[in-house]
């Protein structure tokens, strides 16, 4: 077990501001405040001093009763003096005093005169006009407090994006991972199915026995906790900062492979797998499978499936779209995975609205190991960015002509994302578009049109022999805009009758083509690029994200066009 200062440091701090909301002595509140902000300091590991013997109390701002609770953390994990405070104060009041203009002693008369506790009833005492009639506050200070309330998003509904959760939820898992009495920790839920977005994060540990209120004591006390909604022996729930929830759960070593199924759902797909063990005669639940009372399943998730009779499904593919038919019939698809990669078909630089150079992106993507990546700028319509007309192409091609001669082990394609008009033309004359490798075509404005009328004007715009791959098909940006309304059945169908590509762009708030889609165009026949569409060498990691939805949406490497070494990608581009 290894406690760090800035863990101490942290629960000085919640103490001190449990103290001042508790309206105690404002000397004490100070003591712990300086001696947090001391160990938050401090080069040296308190930890190790605690295990050589020495003497706290020679920190400056450390006394003896400090000196002894952050020996008792050290060696056991845990504080007691916090746990007492924080079970005698409401947690959400700790996030109340986050907001501007409500220090801890602000938060204390509200609580105090009104009963206020959480943000919803600090909105609803605003609305009535009660916190401007209260001692001290004002109309002035109630305003500031509106403002900064319209800041906080309304939770309920809120997903994150996917992409968002991850830099949390592994340093969750490693910061449990550390913790004393924990043997194992995995992530469930919509977050270990990969998708798009996630509602909470759900989170599985299994402990040593006697370690579960350890456990949870260490669980609310993780740095990015702003409070802490729910606290019990097997089951806690908090909310970060980021406003993302996170669920705990502890759960038995012998049904651990049935609590990660169930925990990771989708509910459809256990809703599914429960109607197959019915037909079977067996009781299937987060404990185990059950024959005649009889467990024969449910340590490992593979064991799982196997006693119901089922090749072991993928998370990603657990959304009841059929995978569980597969699993039985063995045919569930072997799927794509990032190593599989070997190019990147869409990206931008610093000619328009990237922030790093030709060579830096060609330099980093052959760091990646890629073989091919293509240069597809803007075009002159999107102004914006810096979109280029054909001269202003010309020069570029010229450009990347040099930079392919200077770079080894990487070959660069010259390519356009060209904009789709209104009426389907495309933005450049077919008399430069002949001249590159690769053609990308995309809508970028007036994508409110109706469904017929954006359909139309994407198939027209597949005409042109030039396009060769439809980038981001539905424009929708996850949280924030729409998909276009566009019939993507029959784009895909008109996309199989001329040989077009269709992207997946890997954006983490895009992943456009959708993963149901991106099956369809699968069955249909029509091959997926997977591209990043980066505008820095940093976002050429995105590929994963890009990785993660293809699974989703059952892609096998076969499905994916730069899967395939250079000359082969290329051949199965649309001759023109
Ligand atoms: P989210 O959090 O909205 O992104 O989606 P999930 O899938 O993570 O859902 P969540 O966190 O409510 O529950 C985690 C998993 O637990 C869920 O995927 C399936 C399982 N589960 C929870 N409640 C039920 C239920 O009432 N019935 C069934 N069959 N499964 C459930
Ligand atoms: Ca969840
Ligand atoms: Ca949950
Ligand atoms: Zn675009």
């Amino acid at each position: 077990m290894t406690v760090h200062n800035r863990e101490i440091a942290a629960a000085f701090a919640r103490i001190a501001d449990l103290l001042e909301i508790r309206g105690d002595n404002p000397f004490r509140v100070r003591a712990y405040r300086e001696a947090a902000r001391v160990l938050e300091d401090m080069t040296e590991p308190v930890e190790r001093m605690v295990k050589d013997g020495a003497d706290l109390t020679r920190i400056k701002g450390i006394g003896k009763d400090l000196a002894e609770k952050i020996k008792a953390f050290v060696e056991t994990g845990r504080l007691e003096y916090l746990e007492k405070l924080e079970s005698e104060i409401p947690a959400s009041l700790l996030e109340l005093m986050k907001i501007p203009d409500l220090g801890p002693r602000r938060v204390a008369v509200i609580h105090k005169e009104l009963g206020i506790e959480t943000v919803e009833e600090l909105r609803a005492a605003i609305e009535t006009g009660k916190i401007s009639s209260l001692k001290g506050f004002g109309e002035k200070s109630e305003q500031k407090i509106f403002h900064a309330l319209s800041e906080i998003p309304n939770k309920k509904n809120h997903r994150m994006l996917l992409a968002d959760v991850a830099a949390s939820a592994s340093s969750f898992q490693k910061y449990l991972e550390e913790q004393p009495g924990v043997e194992r920790v995995s992530l469930a839920g919509s977050y270990r199915r990969g998708k798009e977005t996630v509602g909470d994060l759900d989170i599985l540990v299994i402990c040593r026995e006697g370690f579960e209120e350890t456990v949870m004591a260490s669980f609310v006390r993780f740095g990015e906790v702003a409070r802490v909604l729910s606290r019990g022996t097997t089951k806690s729930a908090v909310v970060l900062r980021s406003t993302l929830q996170v669920d705990l759960r502890i759960v038995e070593r012998s049904s651990y492979g049935s609590a990660m199924h169930y925990f990771t759902g989708s509910r459809a797909h256990n809703i599914a797998i429960r109607k197959l063990a019915v037909q079977n005669k067996y009781k299937i639940n987060e404990y185990g499978v059950f024959e005649e009372g009889k467990k024969i399943a449910g340590e490992t998730e593979s064991g799982l499936y196997e006693a119901m009779g089922l090749r072991y499904i993928a998370p990603e593919l657990r959304e009841n779209l059929g995978e569980v038919e597969a699993a039985r019939e063995n045919r569930l698809p072997r799927l794509i995975g990032i190593s599989d990669i070997r190019g990147d078909l869409h990206m931008h630089t610093t000619r328009t609205d990237g922030r790093n150079t030709l060579a830096e992106m060609a330099a980093a993507a052959r760091d990646l190991g890629y073989e091919y990546i293509a240069i597809t700028e803007h075009s002159r319509k999107v102004a914006m960015a810096g979109g280029l007309d054909e001269s202003g192409l010309r020069q570029y091609m010229a450009v990347i002509d040099a930079e392919n001669e200077k770079i080894d082990g990487i070959t660069i394609l010259k390519g356009i994302e060209v904009d789709i008009l209104p009426g389907g033309e495309l933005d450049l004359p077919d008399s430069v578009l002949r001249d590159l490798d690769i053609v990308v075509g995309s809508v970028h404005y007036q994508q409110r049109f109706p469904v017929r009328q954006q359909t139309e004007r994407v198939i027209r715009a597949m005409d042109n022999p030039h396009l060769q791959i439809l980038g981001h098909p539905t424009g929708r940006l996850l949280n924030r805009r729409e998909p276009m309304d566009i019939d993507l059945e029959r784009i895909i169908e008109a996309a199989k009758e001329r040989d077009v590509i269709i992207e997946l762009n890997a954006q983490p708030d895009r992943l456009d083509l959708p993963h149901n889609y991106c099956k369809l165009a699968a069955e249909i026949g029509v091959p997926i690029a997977v591209s990043t569409d980066a505008h820095s060498t940093e976002n050429l990691l995105r590929m994963k994200n890009g990785i993660t939805e293809a699974r989703r949406g059952w892609l096998t490497r076969q499905d994916v066009i730069n899967t395939r070494p250079l000359a082969e990608m290329t051949g199965m581009l649309r001759r023109r």
